[in-house]
């Protein structure tokens, strides 16, 4: 899968991405990304790519021409799917999540600044998609486009080692298609407090039978 990004601050990106399993998973060519500056498309000697809103109002809004130009841009002749991620989009949720990896090859993820963008860029259909990662406001669309993007990379076949994908597979649907259980690890008692015993019998049945129901 590939995944376009477009914002003022792609080195926002570096880190989270460049590490363990979406390193991996960028290195396998599974997922190639692209980190698009806004800035290269701003108008003007200063760049500009916002403008006070009108009605008045605090703060300012990323104007229609200079996003719509760098949708474009990287769009090029391709037919990808555009996401802008905003508080006022639809939740994005682990369904959500795994629809996005099975049905597009390439997204354009937005990120917003500022109060947000000029409403025509949504409502002229440059936007296929308004996504929220939860009901509270940040600074800007970028670490919900890192969220997004990690969430979907793990769905995308391969990228996740053989053991952790077929461990999801056999959890999926039963599970509401997560694996939330209480995990331990050695050692058996810490400070008192000793792993259930019937993670440590070994019975597969009443271990998934005990997951299940401590499942959240
Ligand atoms: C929250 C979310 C998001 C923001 C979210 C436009 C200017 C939006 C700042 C941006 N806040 N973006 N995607 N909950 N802030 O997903």
């Amino acid at each position: 899968m590939r995944i376009d990004v477009i914002t003022l601050f792609p080195d926002m990106f570096k880190g989270p991405l460049t590490e363990s399993i979406l390193d991996r998973a960028q290195k396998m060519e599974l997922l190639e990304l692209e980190f698009n500056d806004l800035r290269e498309f701003g108008t003007g000697n200063y760049k500009q790519v916002d403008d006070s809103p009108y009605g008045g109002g605090a703060g300012m809004v990323m104007t229609a021409p200079v996003l719509v130009d760098a949708i474009e841009k990287v769009k090029g002749e391709g037919d990808p799917y555009v996401i802008y991620l905003s508080p006022r989009g639809e939740r994005l949720t682990q369904e959500k999540v795994e629809g996005l990896a099975k049905n597009h090859e390439w997204l354009i993820l937005v990120c917003g600044r500022y109060e947000g963008i000029d409403q025509r860029v949504i409502d002229g259909g440059w936007i296929d998609e308004e996504i929220s990662i939860g009901d509270y406001v940040l600074t800007g669309g970028e670490l919900p486009a890192a969220v997004l993007i990690d969430a979907v990379a793990r769905q995308i076949p391969g990228v996740l080692g053989k053991d952790e994908s077929a461990e999801e597979e056999s959890f999926s649907e039963s599970l509401d298609r997560k694996r939330e259980y209480p995990h331990y690890t050695r050692p058996e008692e810490f400070k008192g407090l000793k792993v259930p015993d019937v993670l440590l019998g070994g019975n597969h049945g009443e271990i998934d039978k005990w997951r299940k129901e401590n499942c959240k």
